[in-house]
């Protein structure tokens, strides 16, 4: 399977983020690639594209003002007198119809949550990371599978918000950027939410996630079974899900995803269902990957597959290399 990845995704290297009452060091370490590209084999870099061309994809998922603020929130920060990586902290519960100047107010209005860290390199690094994207798109567009090692993740960003290590949807920038019919599988341990928001009611488009209750895990506020219907499908599982359980589900998913018909199929592919990773609490095991990736592979669709999370970082190369095995 052909391998993308640019090394200005490297860029993006968070310090920490603020949960359970306390700044704690950032899960998604730039380590992760590392343990990736050292299990996985060759990479390719994209090749060249105009910065117009990666707005304009990104554009196709993400709203102009959240992409601008994307773009221009850590210079004002470094403006406004601030140092360290840039984090909200008020939120408008409810949206409020304001003018946003003041740049708390502005990171504010534009995420759910105290995880998406941007600093100086933020911005270069996504712009990389959807050039890498798009070159895997193309491959698969061309019928043949493709992995993008996208980094940062991409699947709790929404329309016009970050959150969860997330700042660019590549899973939902893919699927509209595609042109094909496209079914969009989710295997990370946390629900997709911004890959929901954004693709929801979408034409083509079949959204289906396995993961963690929302009942007891992240991101809490979306995810339920009883939050599917029209182009979406939502299978919550209980912590301590295992192989054969989670291998069920997915056979679910991939019944009622094939009954589009789809073309293409984008695979938001997280290892932290990994029974050891340090945030999550699956039990699926490395020697499982392989025969999911054969599950998901079982749609028999030429398919991209971009990595979302997974912090066992010395597990992790093994683990995706595993999936990507399984096509
Ligand atoms: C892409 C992705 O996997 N994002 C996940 C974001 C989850 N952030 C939640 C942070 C709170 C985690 N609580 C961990 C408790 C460890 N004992
Ligand atoms: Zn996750």
């Amino acid at each position: 399977m052909r391998c993308f990845w640019d090394d200005a995704q490297r860029a993006h290297a968070p310090a920490s983020e603020f949960f359970n009452g306390a700044l704690h060091p950032a899960a998604d370490v730039v380590e992760r690639v590392d343990s990736v590209l050292a299990a996985i084999g060759p990479v390719e870099a994209p090749p060249p594209r105009s910065e117009s061309e990666l707005l304009a994809a990104a554009g196709r998922a993400h709203s102009a003002d959240y992409l601008d603020l994307l773009a221009t929130a850590h210079g004002e920060w470094v403006a406004a007198g601030r140092s360290g990586d840039v984090l909200p902290y008020a939120f408008p519960v409810h949206r409020r119809p304001r003018t946003l100047s003041r740049i708390d107010a502005r990171l504010g209005a534009h995420a759910y949550d105290t995880c998406a860290p941007i600093m100086g390199g933020t911005w270069s690094a996504l712009l990389a990371g959807t050039g890498v994207l798009l070159a895997a798109l193309d491959v698969a567009v061309a019928g043949s599978h493709a992995f993008a090692l996208t980094r940062p993740p991409g699947h709790h960003a929404g329309p016009d918000y970050m959150g969860g290590y997330s700042y660019l949807n590549w899973a939902a920038i893919a699927a509209l950027a595609s042109g094909k019919r496209t079914a969009i599988l989710d295997l990370d341990y946390h629900h997709g939410n911004g890959t929901q928001d954004i693709v929801t009611g979408r034409e083509g488009i079949r959204f289906a996630s396995l993961h963690a209750d929302p009942a007891t895990d992240y991101p809490f506020f979306w995810g339920s079974a009883e939050e599917s219907g029209g182009n979406v499908l939502n299978l919550p599982l209980p912590r301590g899900t295992a192989f054969a359980a989670y291998d069920a589900a997915l056979a679910r998913a991939g019944e009622w995803l094939a009954e589009d018909g789809p073309e293409l199929l984008v695979v938001s592919f997280g290892a932290d269902t990994y029974e050891g990773d340090p945030i999550s609490h699956f039990a699926i095991q490395t020697g499982d990957y392989a025969r999911l990736g054969a599950r998901a592979a079982a749609l028999g669709v030429p398919t991209l597959i971009v990595l979302e999370g997974g912090y066992a970082v010395d597990a992790l190369g093994d683990n995706v290399a595993a999936f990507l095995s399984g096509f």
